[in-house]
């Protein structure tokens, strides 16, 4: 078999890396397993590609969970990264290389990075006052939060003050807008450049890069009582991983990256305050990044508290690496949110895999073996009817232009379009079987010829299949091949390009490559594994502490709820009309995906009363109703155990 020579160039795509907060849920698998399928397509055909993924250790957010676990950060990081490394290891990611923020090749070049845009003039000493969210590690100015609260997640945000340094990034503003203008594919998909151009246009203000709150990060250099801001740190990762500046082998070789594949929430900084900061370094930008959707499950983002996070270890080990794989980049369409169920998950599974490819493999492998002595027939025709004829040339063309439609799917990162290209080669495989029924034609020795045709035919189109599945899953692809008794040949994507490659391999039948599922059985006992969350499992996350003072300088007070209806204006919030003594009250609340308006009425509640009088969406809030997150099932809870009098008032 001839050799093809890899000489389409270097092909660099990158994985956030992940914070080691908690153990990885389906959703972190979901991005690394794109960029496996990706990394694994571009080297098959023919790029020399580095994929890197990794751990983001450092951060205020660490070092609480840290603190909780009553442990040291390092010690706590180290714990969590070692079991995200045997989930890569389990699934059989390809990444060439796995970076922690934590170790010294990335902390120095951090460093480096930072000197050198202080060089340039884009870091100055200032002091920060704002809005912070501490499990974002961002902070927000008043007008960017979303009904009061982060608009990254929803979460509650405080006001904090410190002496920091700050990056300029205003004044790379045009720089950017320029860059989303002359080069649209920049940032993919178009709705997320949309948003970022919308973004920058409000004004963008300079960043604030330290931290001296907490210690848990890389120094800043020339002024040790700070730390680094944890995202200038992390993004940073993408070339201190490739040796920037001391030992830039790779760097030369790869740098500029072609994708870095990010989330959705995540787009912001990979798009604008990382190429800022290249730009500051007179470092050359990424080609390009690619914001992917989320996976959603009861119709929310997973979360601890909920009890709802998805542990691929446990699918992996009910249903195998290779149908997961197959499940999450089938089924979602890239940069789209889609939702996950067990029961969406099985049927695919079932359908595509034991169904349509495993059908596939185990008919086209046993007939061989029953009616050819299980050598593959060469190739023939065996037939002059024109019907017959048609299928031939059907599943020819189908089989042999399939691998150009999936690369033009890839180029896109339309997993699931590039894979359905190929399901429709299964599928017409498998209706070409019951057209030509070799059984039939296995009665008649005249018949003979036509059925070596149909069993060569079969058999080239499986080949084509097996290298067309390689880049999502590897081991079922080797499988096949093992199957077809070219285990032992070099895997070339070229050869998905002709339809005559076997005569006279001989095949091997294995055990079924998917068994089917029994789905309602599998749903009882996925159910029965999730079990209650318990709040001892779940570490409490908490703000940062506050004093007597600051907490004294809140009244408090009990009220009761007259009315409440939704914002006419915002889907998110509820329209409170709340009595406290004489005085009646509106009060807003982004409380409406949690509560039905008519929960509340009558219902006492408490209210911060002394709070500034605000404006969301056009409507006057004079105070805050305090509702509380539970620990155990992760509502919000806010009732108060009184009783109301007569006249409405409440009695304490
Ligand atoms: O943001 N659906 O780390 P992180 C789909 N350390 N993808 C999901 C997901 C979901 N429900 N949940 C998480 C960080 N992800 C930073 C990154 S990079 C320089 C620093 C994926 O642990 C998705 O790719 O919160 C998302 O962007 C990433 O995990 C966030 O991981």
């Amino acid at each position: 078999m001839m050799k093809m020579k890899k000489d389409k160039g270097t092909y660099y795509i990158s994985t956030p890396i992940y914070y080691p907060s908690s153990n990885l849920h389906i959703g972190h698998t979901y991005c690394t397993v794109m960029a496996d399928a990706m990394a694994r397509f571009k080297r098959l055909s023919g790029y020399d590609v580095h994929f890197l993924t990794g751990t983001d250790e450092h951060g205020q957010k660490i070092q609480t969970a840290a603190e909780a676990a009553g442990m040291t950060p390092q010690a706590y990081v180290d714990q969590i990264v070692d079991g995200i490394k045997d989930l890569w290891e389990t699934m059989e990611i390809s990444n060439d290389d796995f970076i922690r923020t934590t170790e010294d090749r990335h902390q120095k070049r951090v460093k480096q990075l930072f000197m050198r845009m202080y060089e340039k003039g884009d870091i100055y000493k200032g002091e920060y006052e704002g809005l912070y969210c501490t499990p974002c590690e961002s902070f927000w100015t008043e007008n960017q939060l979303v009904n009061g609260a982060c608009p990254d997640c929803g979460r509650p945000v405080q006001e904090a003050k410190e002496g920091a340094y700050f990056f300029k990034l205003s004044k790379y503003s045009q720089a950017l807008l320029n860059l989303f203008e002359t080069n649209p594919n920049f940032l993919q998909p178009d709705t997320r450049r949309n948003e970022m151009i919308a973004f920058i246009n409000q004004g963008l203000e300079d960043l604030c890069i330290s931290r001296s709150t907490f210690d848990w990060g890389i120094k800043v250099p020339l002024d040790e009582k700070h730390v680094i801001y944890v995202w200038l740190d992390a993004l940073a990762n993408y070339i201190t991983a490739l040796g920037w500046p001391d030992e830039p082998a790779l760097y030369d070789k790869y740098w500029p990256a072609d994708v870095h594949l990010v989330g959705k929430e995540i787009v912001r900084f990979h798009s604008i305050i990382w190429p800022a900061m290249l730009m500051s370094a007179d470092l050359p930008l990424p080609k390009q990044v690619r914001g992917h959707g989320w996976l959603l499950i009861d119709g929310g983002k997973m979360s601890k508290s909920k009890g709802n996070i998805v542990d691929p270890v446990k699918l992996i080990e009910r249903y195998g690496i290779d149908a997961l794989k197959y499940f999450l980049l089938r089924e979602y369409s890239f940069g789209q949110d889609g939702i996950f169920t067990n029961e969406i998950m099985l049927k695919r599974m079932n359908y595509d895999l034991a169904n349509d490819l495993g059908n596939l493999v185990s008919r086209t492998v046993s007939m061989i073996e029953k009616y050819c002595g299980g050598v593959i027939p060469a190739a023939g025709v065996g037939t002059d009817n024109p019907a017959l004829l048609e299928t031939d040339k059907d599943l020819t063309e189908i089989a042999i232009s399939a691998a150009a439609k999936v690369e033009e799917q890839m180029d896109k990162f339309q997993f699931n379009l590039a894979i359905e290209e190929i399901w429709i080669l299964v599928r017409r495989a498998n209706k070409y079987i019951d057209e030509n029924t070799p059984w039939v034609l296995a009665k008649d020795e005249a018949c003979k010829e036509r059925l070596d045709a149909v069993l060569h035919n079969l058999a080239e189109s499986l080949r084509i299949i097996s290298l067309l599945i390689h880049p999502y899953m590897h081991t079922t692809a080797e499988e096949i091949r093992k199957q077809l008794g070219i285990g032992a040949t070099e895997i070339l994507w070229d050869d998905a390009f002709v339809f005559n490659r076997l005569d006279g391999q001989k095949v091997s039948k294995g055990d079924p490559i998917f068994p089917r599922l029994d789905i309602d059985k599998e749903l009882a006992e996925l159910e029965a594994m999730k079990g209650t969350p318990k709040s001892d499992n779940i570490p409490l996350e908490l703000k940062p502490e506050i004093d007597f003072e600051t907490f004294d300088k809140l009244d408090m007070r009990v009220g009761t709820v007259i009315s409440a209806e939704r914002h006419p204006k915002a889907d998110k919030l509820l329209v409170f009309q709340v009595k406290m003594g004489t005085e009646k009250r509106q009060i807003l609340s982004g409380v409406s995906e949690f509560f039905k308006p008519e929960d509340f009425i009558g219902k006492n509640v408490i209210v911060v009363a002394n709070l500034k009088p605000r404006k969301l969406k056009g409507m006057e809030s004079k105070g805050m109703l305090l509702f509380a997150d539970n620990v155990v099932d992760g509502q919000l809870r806010f009732e108060m155990v009184t009783t109301v009098a007569e006249d409405g008032n409440p009695v304490t």
